[in-house]
């Protein structure tokens, strides 16, 4: 079939289901069989790491009932893997959606952001 481009929201597969499938590299700092956690390609804190679900849910509007498990999994693994990366001083959970969250990969994931003072609000 022909490839969808990873900014058609609902298109699939996106760069994150070849991240999963190690057919494009990147940072692995945790991965069980619902999750995988790797390092922002383009960090915007000194730790930036996403939290996506193997099963590629496009976006947070897109959620239902059926999803409440895993989506308590990834804050769950989210908030694991700050503390061992080192963010006891805080850190910051973000989900973008859509066109004016600014989501640009349509696989749903959860950002965390730490290791310096965040500003409030965001853009
Ligand atoms: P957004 O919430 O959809 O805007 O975030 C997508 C993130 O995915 C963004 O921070 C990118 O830097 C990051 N990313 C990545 O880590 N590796 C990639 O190959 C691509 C994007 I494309």
């Amino acid at each position: 079939r022909p490839s969808v481009p990873s900014r058609i929201p609902g298109g699939e597969p996106t760069i994150f289901s070849k991240i999963i499938a190690r057919s494009v590299p990147a940072t692995i700092l945790y991965e069980d069989e619902k999750c995988l956690v790797f390092r922002d390609v383009a960090p915007q804190a000194p730790v930036h790491f996403l939290v996506i679900p193997k099963r590629p849910i496009p976006r947070i509007s897109r959620v239902g009932p059926q999803d409440t498990e895993l989506l308590g999994h990834l804050l769950v693994v989210a908030a694991r893997t700050a503390q061992a990366e080192g963010l006891a001083d805080g850190y910051r959970l973000v989900i973008n959606d859509g066109k004016h969250g600014a989501q640009s990969v349509y696989h749903l994931h959860v950002h965390v952001l730490g290791g310096r003072q965040l500003g409030w609000p965001p853009g």
